[in-house]
């Protein structure tokens, strides 16, 4: 496997222009071995494909991958913590984890080879942004277990840019140094650099005014609403990077400055769309869940890991004229969905029904209580300091706006309740949504 001199770094080095014929001998090449890995040196693998009758050598081209059985986040529970690896630990350079919400947490791995993928793919990340050697690179993303910081970290310093490893919290600092330092570039989830703008304006710092010009934003669901609102408050271009732990952190697909779909890195990952449902593999430009495969990484192959996450990859060149297929922004995960008298409620939804309505600022939460044995939902949110100043009445008018756009964009009647500005919890890294009561005494 080829890695690309980063020193010498220009995107055009790169697969990122591979013709696609090219780029399909690539992926069959490396899809081969890695299957070839995963049947030899994990167990589960090899029990799941002996169990279908499958070999490593029926892989024969593209097609034949959705033979290969799915990987879920259950499979990375129940081997926890290193059941998954394909290495053994001599070779294994790195462990991050992820806590999750509930139970166990999950455990991945990565050898040199693979930290120089990762590294690889987050130098062709900040590239695609319009980013550079001479860039000043504030990393607000966590450091720590969490794959942000130090995956943003070692694609900054590959890119041959400066970084600033603050990681999140701390944001008076923050809007100081990036002040001080003439800051260009900032790396966080959009709901903190939300929040960091908020903080700026209270400090009396524009944020305008100062040599910040990009922001890389990913780890959490946004909306286009939200990324209008940022650029507006920054002056900068919110770009949007996805990823996750399970597959190598962020860097698995990055916005162009097309902005039109995320670049799928398909010659490192290998995005399939299935229904969620049924598993049946869905045809070119339909939506559904979004399934992975990686095809390089040793320490711990991931062999059609199941995201989760909602999306439909579109199959037309884009004008920036890379060939790396790209995948819709995505709005929202199969899991996020709640079912609410019978109605589907995405929170991503309920966010861009509130930002339709001027006034409204992006901190919301969803709160869902049981009241007599049914589900209720209470939208609170915050609106900028003129509408909340406003008399009684008037705040009332405002929130059967939002109860009106809430049912317009979602179907279903939910309460709203203005907040005052700075009541929602703001957080350092990935934003809560969607607070659950229903299970509490006395709901
Ligand atoms: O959030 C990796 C990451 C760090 C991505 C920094 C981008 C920037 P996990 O903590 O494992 O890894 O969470 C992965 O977060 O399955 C999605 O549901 C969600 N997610 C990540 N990026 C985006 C995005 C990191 N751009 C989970 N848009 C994924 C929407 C995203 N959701």
């Amino acid at each position: 496997m080829t890695v690309p001199d980063t020193a010498l770094f220009h995107p055009a080095s790169t697969p990122d222009y591979l013709p696609r014929p090219q780029l399909r001998a690539l992926q069959l090449d490396r899809l081969q071995t890695i299957v070839r890995r995963a049947y030899e040196y994990v167990l589960l693998y090899r029990q799941r494909m002996d169990e279908r009758g499958l070999k490593p050598e029926d892989i024969r081209t593209l097609d034949d991958l959705p033979a290969l059985p799915f990987t879920t986040k259950t499979d990375l529970r129940d081997t926890y913590p290193f059941g998954l690896f394909a290495s053994p630990m001599e070779e294994v350079v790195r462990l991050h984890a992820s806590s999750g919400t509930t139970g166990k947490p999950i455990v991945v791995a990565y050898t040199k080879e693979d930290v120089a993928v990762w590294t690889s793919v987050m130098v062709r990340s900040f590239a695609a942004c319009g980013l550079h050697a001479g860039d000043i690179i504030q990393n607000a993303y966590g450091y720590g277990l969490f794959t942000g910081g130090l995956g943003a970290h070692y694609g900054a310093e590959g890119l041959g840019a400066t970084v600033i490893p603050i990681s999140g919290g701390n944001t008076d600092r923050q809007i100081r140094l990036m002040q001080d330092f003439g800051v260009t570039a900032i790396c966080s989830t959009p709901s903190y650099f939300i929040h960091l703008a908020e903080r700026a304006a209270e400090m009396g710092v524009d944020l305008r005014k100062l040599p910040l010009r990009a922001g890389i934003f990913g780890a959490e669901p946004w909306t286009d609403s939200m990324r209008r609102h940022i650029e507006a408050a920054a002056d900068i271009r919110a770009i949007d990077i996805y990823g996750l732990s399970e597959i190598i952190g962020p860097g698995v697909a990055v916005e162009c400055p097309c902005q039109d779909g995320l670049h799928v890195f398909e010659d490192h990952f290998y995005p399939e769309i299935i229904d969620p449902d049924t598993g049946h593999s869905l045809p070119a430009g339909a939506e559904g869940e979004l399934v992975l495969t990686t095809l390089s990484k040793f320490a711990m192959p991931m062999i059609r890991y199941r995201t989760r996450d909602i999306t439909s990859l579109m199959e037309e060149p884009c004008a920036c004229g890379r060939s790396l297929r790209r995948m819709r922004r995505i709005g929202r995960r199969s899991d996020d969905m709640l079912i609410l008298r019978g109605v589907n409620v995405f929170p991503s939804q309920v966010e861009e029904a509130l930002l339709a309505v001027e006034g409204t600022l992006p901190h919301y939460q969803m709160v869902l209580t049981r009241r007599h044995g049914l589900d209720d939902l209470e939208v609170q949110v915050e609106v900028t300091p003129e509408v909340f100043s406003d008399k009684v009445g008037a705040l009332e008018a405002f929130e059967e706006r939002l109860t009106r756009s809430i049912e317009h964009v979602v179907g279903l009647r939910a309460g709203v309740r203005l907040v005052a500005p700075n009541t929602i919890q703001r957080s350092e890294g990935k934003a809560r949504r969607v607070i659950d009561r229903r299970n509490e005494q006395g709901a």
